[in-house]
């Protein structure tokens, strides 16, 4: 029987040595130790051997199962180690070659968000025009917001943004606070710190609460330009608003002037441009009507070039208010604006890196 035993041992190493994957390996385990395998029929063939020969055969076949089970392990692990050492092998990166990182995408570049690249486009083109790029606060106040503005408390204007306000600390106390609705609160800052003439942009978020869809979102960005001198005209403000659409598109772009409302403005325009998503078709980015409303624009009004400090009698200005989502939409045919506020590498990655 120990004979037996170790005839079986010789096979099982010489069966072991042909195996090349896990499930041979467990298939061989089986075969030998499973209940219909040999060492269990040499166990069972033992209820007719002597009391002496049934001790030392069965303490025998017990440590063949306990070797046979350690070399199935050990054959496990060695074709584990194999197979992860082949891989390691095959995504092997030269860390000192750039590309070879890339094609192995184990190491991302920064890049700029759509909204940053095109803001820092049309920076470069206001400011080769003798502007400069102003910031401003997000929490503001309703003077810097509406009251500066020519907005009075009880002007229906106000209504015209739903505004974020702040709880006031004391329900009496005027001035209160809010999350500004518009860059125009920069026009108010800009002039109180400057003497004419002067030109500026103001780029920055704005908070509107507001419900959201293809081209509204709740927080977006604006970009604020303003320009204040003497005999300023309507025909001044056309051209640097033609300048930065061509600028920026490098091509064609159909645009309509209207008039607008606005009590910062007069007179005040809405510039649309043909939505370059359906190419003026309709679509759910333009509401179906072919355009989208971009920049509003106008001569500011009288009132708050006073509320700046300046003397009306001399000076004179326009004002315009760019919608940067939009006009990044329509740069990059994006068709939801709820994209550019995703977060979503897969939507940003697609954006000029550095
Ligand atoms: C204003 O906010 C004015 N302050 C602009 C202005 C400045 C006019 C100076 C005249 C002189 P309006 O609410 O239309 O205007 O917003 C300006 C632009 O912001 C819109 O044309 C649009 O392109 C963009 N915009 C407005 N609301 C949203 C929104 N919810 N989501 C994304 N973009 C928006």
């Amino acid at each position: 029987m120990i004979e037996k035993l170790d005839e079986l041992f010789k096979k099982f190493k010489k069966e072991l040595d042909t195996v090349a994957s896990n499930a041979d390996a467990l298939n061989l385990k089986a075969q030998y130790l499973g209940k219909k395998g040999p060492i269990s029929n040499i166990l069972r063939s033992l209820k007719d051997a002597t009391a002496s020969e049934r001790k030392v055969v069965g303490a025998s076949a017990n440590e063949l199962k306990v070797s046979i089970q350690d070399l199935i392990n050990d054959k496990i692990n060695s074709i584990e180690m194999d197979l992860m050492n082949k891989k390691l092998e095959s995504q092997r990166i030269d860390i000192s070659d750039r590309q070879s990182i890339r094609a192995n995408s184990m190491l991302y570049s920064g890049g700029f968000h759509p909204i940053n690249l095109v803001q820092n486009e049309i920076e470069d083109i206001f400011l080769s025009m003798g502007f400069e790029v102003l910031d401003g606060p997000h929490i503001e106040d309703e003077y810097h917001n509406f009251e500066a503005l020519n907005i009075p408390a009880d002007h229906p204007a106000r209504d015209m943004q739903d505004t974020f306000w702040f709880e006031p600390p004391d329900p009496e106390a005027s001035n209160r606070h809010l999350l500004r609705c518009h860059t125009s609160t920069i026009q108010v800052r800009g002039m109180k710190d400057r003497k004419p003439p002067f030109r500026f942009i103001a780029p920055g978020k704005v908070f509107r609460c507001e419900r959201t869809d293809a081209s509204h979102e709740s927080a977006f960005h604006q970009l604020e330009g303003m320009l204040v001198g003497e005999n300023i005209s309507v025909a001044n403000l056309i051209y640097f608003m033609k300048t930065l659409l061509s600028e920026i598109f490098k091509k064609e772009v159909q645009v309509r002037l209207r008039p607008g409302f606005f009590p910062f403005v007069e007179p005040g325009f809405e510039l649309d441009i043909q939505c370059l998503i359906c190419k003026g078709k309709g679509c759910s980015v333009c509401k179906k009507v072919g355009w989208v409303e971009l920049l509003p624009c106008g001569m500011v009004h009288p009132n708050v070039l006073k509320a700046g400090g300046i003397d009306t009698s001399k000076y004179n200005g326009f004002a315009f208010g760019l919608g940067l989502d939009r006009l990044v939409m329509m740069r990059y045919g994006i068709d939801d604006i709820r994209l550019i506020h995703s977060g979503d590498l897969r939507f940003i990655s697609q954006f000029k890196s550095y």
